[in-house]
């Protein structure tokens, strides 16, 4: 079925709303699916209206929610599966409900896709599925066996990623495992928004910024066009390029940047002073992570290209 038909579930989200953006520009014709759990409508201005655009309120963990689109649009080539609970402690005060949304609900519509005959299924895989593991570089094969999962949330993106990029029959199934990724559109609201967007809020407002711990714990930040354009080649949706292998694969900048790093780049970008306030560490946070991303590179000639610098600077635009 390649009528270049997408589904994009978490369309309203921060990553899902500039992938739909993507595929409209490459000429699919995009179904966003959300249900504002956690997504904004607002996230979806600059595309709502655009004439290959259609969008259901809809929930992922609905019953035959791919088949229902079917019937209207007929069966989508490629699903890219992105709703989600995002936030690591609601997961952890909500097991059985992220359970259902993160993990059930894939396995649903991965066999929903099967039996539409869908021929990719692109989800958004996590870091988090490494849980403690510290042997840095993260490569694919470490998260499973031994690891301890520091978060419900992080067992069910890795029991989602295992099935779709371990499903032999059916769509071919591939699982992007992104590491903390940061860009325009990320909320920066809540108190568990990521760091990036947080401390540009604060830097625009003239507040001090806020380090939980030393801020010598280092995280691999990665701009979101370039996973956008991860998702896209994962889709196989450039039939020049070679096909990607199904599996599980890392996309991350391959390197680590300190909080401490980070906030005085930002302070510098703002032109503002050392402004940064320490609070205690946050219970629960992983020390050090970072993804080997040789996989990618094989697999999809993937490499990022936006800097943190230039990322930063772009964020900090769009605030
Ligand atoms: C990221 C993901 C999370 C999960 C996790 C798995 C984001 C937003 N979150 O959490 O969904 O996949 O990885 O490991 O991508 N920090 C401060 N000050 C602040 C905010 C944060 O110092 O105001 C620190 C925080 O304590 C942590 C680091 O910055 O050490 C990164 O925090 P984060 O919430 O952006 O992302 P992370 O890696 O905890």
């Amino acid at each position: 079925s390649g009528n270049g038909t997408c589904v994009v579930t978490g369309a309203a989200g921060f990553v899902g709303s500039h992938l739909c953006r993507r595929l409209l520009d490459l000429g699919c014709r995009v179904i966003g699916v959300d249900n504002f759990f956690s997504g904004h409508r607002d996230n979806m201005q600059e595309f709502q209206d655009h004439p290959r655009f259609f969008f259901h309120e809809r929930s992922v963990t609905e019953r035959n929610l791919l088949s229902d689109l079917a019937v209207d649009y007929g069966p989508p080539s490629v699903i890219f599966h992105l709703a989600a609970i995002v936030s690591v402690p609601y997961s952890v005060e909500h097991p059985q409900e992220t359970r259902e949304v993160n993990y059930l609900a894939t396995v649903r519509l991965l066999e929903e896709a099967r039996n539409l005959g869908c021929s990719r299924f692109v989800f958004a895989g996590s870091a988090a599925e490494y849980g403690n593991d510290m042997r840095l570089p993260l490569k694919e094969a470490y998260a499973g066996g031994e690891t301890s999962w520091l978060s419900p949330y992080g067992e069910a993106k890795y029991r989602s990623s295992k099935a779709v990029g371990a499903c032999g029959y059916g769509p071919r199934g591939v699982a992007l495992r992104c590491f903390n990724i940061y860009g325009p559109r990320q909320d920066p609201s809540s108190p568990y928004s990521g760091v990036i967007s947080r401390f540009a809020e604060l830097a625009v407002q003239g507040e001090p910024l806020t380090i939980f711990g030393d801020g010598r714990q280092t995280r691999d930040f990665v701009y979101v066009s370039d996973v956008v354009e991860a998702y896209c080649r994962a889709a196989g949706l450039d039939p020049s390029a070679p096909k990607v292998p199904a599996g599980i694969y890392n996309v991350g900048s391959g390197t680590r940047t300190s909080v401490l790093e980070l906030a005085r780049l930002i302070l510098n970008l703002t032109e503002r002073g050392e402004s940064i306030r320490f609070y205690p560490e946050r219970p629960g946070d992983i020390r050090h992570s970072v993804a080997s991303i040789d996989a990618i590179q094989a697999a999809m000639a993937w490499r990022p290209h936006i800097s943190l610098e230039e990322g930063l600077r772009r964020t900090l635009r769009w605030m």
